[in-house]
């Protein structure tokens, strides 16, 4: 009968047939899955204060307006994401526990600090575009109710990243000194965008085993080539450099070549030791004890209703 169900598995996801909530699956599928689809959550939701950081500093109304939606965006991401971890059996309480206690991890990228509204800009160009194609194989991933939630959440980050670009060519056109401030901001956040990828491939414990189950559709380090393709000319046109020295075209392989991030530095965001990992954490925290009264209104709302029988 196992075997059964094990096959039955195995052929939908060569298919390329989606597993829904109710299918049979693999004990180290689901762990997987929602491993990955929590970190992801998280990244959203954590995501939200390096650009949160300008919103009551955006230089326009207009600037203001847009930077609210857009992270406002982010917590939906992280809702529908959370969503997904829960037709797992995952409880979204404990694994926002896991976040605050350090026991899940979120994206690196969300550790480097937001240091003018360049950043904001930047963000929406490398951080986001980083993001989608990353997220676009994943709206082909072999868990339905995640490939579902990536279709929205890329809609979203496609007009997050445009968005970003439209404000660096803005600045682009401006001063001397707000060009300086692009490309200073660039130099600060590429590498860390090529680290969003996650590790080399020979470094990469999950990889194969997800490569094979369908959730992840590419390896890291094809991504990272993709991306780093998918840059180089929006650079051009914009008139910033990439900071590598190595960055070139490769006529024979039809990509470019570039040089690799210090992938030390890599290990140590992860770890914790970044330069913001300690303030995201205790700004989550906090606003997770300071919404401890919606919660519990919430809760004695529900059990008003049962009593009462309306629920
Ligand atoms: N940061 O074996 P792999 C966004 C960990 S959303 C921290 O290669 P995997 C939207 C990894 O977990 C950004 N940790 O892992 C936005 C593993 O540790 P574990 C988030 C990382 O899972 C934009 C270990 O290293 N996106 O930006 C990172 O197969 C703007 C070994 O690595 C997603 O989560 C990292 N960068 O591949 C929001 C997309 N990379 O768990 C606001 C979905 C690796 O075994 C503003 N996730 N690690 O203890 C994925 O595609 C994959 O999980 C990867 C990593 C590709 C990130």
């Amino acid at each position: 009968m196992a075997d059964e169900l094990e096959l039955a598995f195995e052929r939908t996801v060569q298919a390329e047939a989606r597993i829904e909530p109710r299918d049979w699956m693999p004990d180290g599928y689901r762990k997987t899955l929602i491993r990955q689809i929590a970190q992801h959550a998280h990244s959203e939701i954590i995501g939200m204060q390096p650009e949160g950081n300008w919103i009551s500093r955006a230089p326009s109304l207009r600037r203001k307006a847009i930077l609210l939606a857009k992270v406002q965006d982010e917590a939906g991401h992280g809702l529908y994401l959370y969503s997904a971890t829960e037709t797992l059996g995952a409880d979204r309480a404990d694994l926002t526990d896991k976040l605050i206690e350090g026991r899940q991890k979120y994206s690196s990228i969300f550790n480097y600090p937001t240091l003018t509204f360049a950043d904001v800009g930047v963000i929406g160009w490398l951080v986001d575009g980083a993001a989608i194609c990353n997220q676009v194989p994943l709206c082909r991933t072999s868990y339905g109710p995640y490939a579902r939630a990536m279709i929205r959440v890329c809609k979203e980050e496609s007009f997050h990243q445009r968005q970003g670009y439209e404000l660096l060519m803005t600045m682009m056109r401006g001063t001397q000194a707000q060009r300086d401030m692009v490309q200073d901001s660039v130099n600060r956040w590429w590498w860390p965008s090529l680290m969003m990828f996650g590790p080399p491939d020979s470094e990469s414990s999950n990889t194969e085993q997800s490569m094979a189950w369908r959730i992840k559709r590419n390896t890291n380090d094809e991504l990272r080539q993709k991306f780093v393709d998918m840059t180089v000319p929006q650079a051009e046109k914009l008139g910033v450099t990439l900071p590598d020295p190595l960055l070139k075209w490769n006529e024979e392989r039809g990509h470019h070549d570039f040089g690799q991030p210090d992938w030390d530095e890599f290990w140590q965001v992860v770890k914790g030791n970044g330069v913001c990992n300690e303030q995201r954490l205790a700004h989550r925290r906090k606003a997770h004890e300071d919404g401890a009264w919606v919660r519990e209104a919430a809760e004695a709302y529900a059990a008003k209703q049962v009593k009462e029988g309306v629920a």
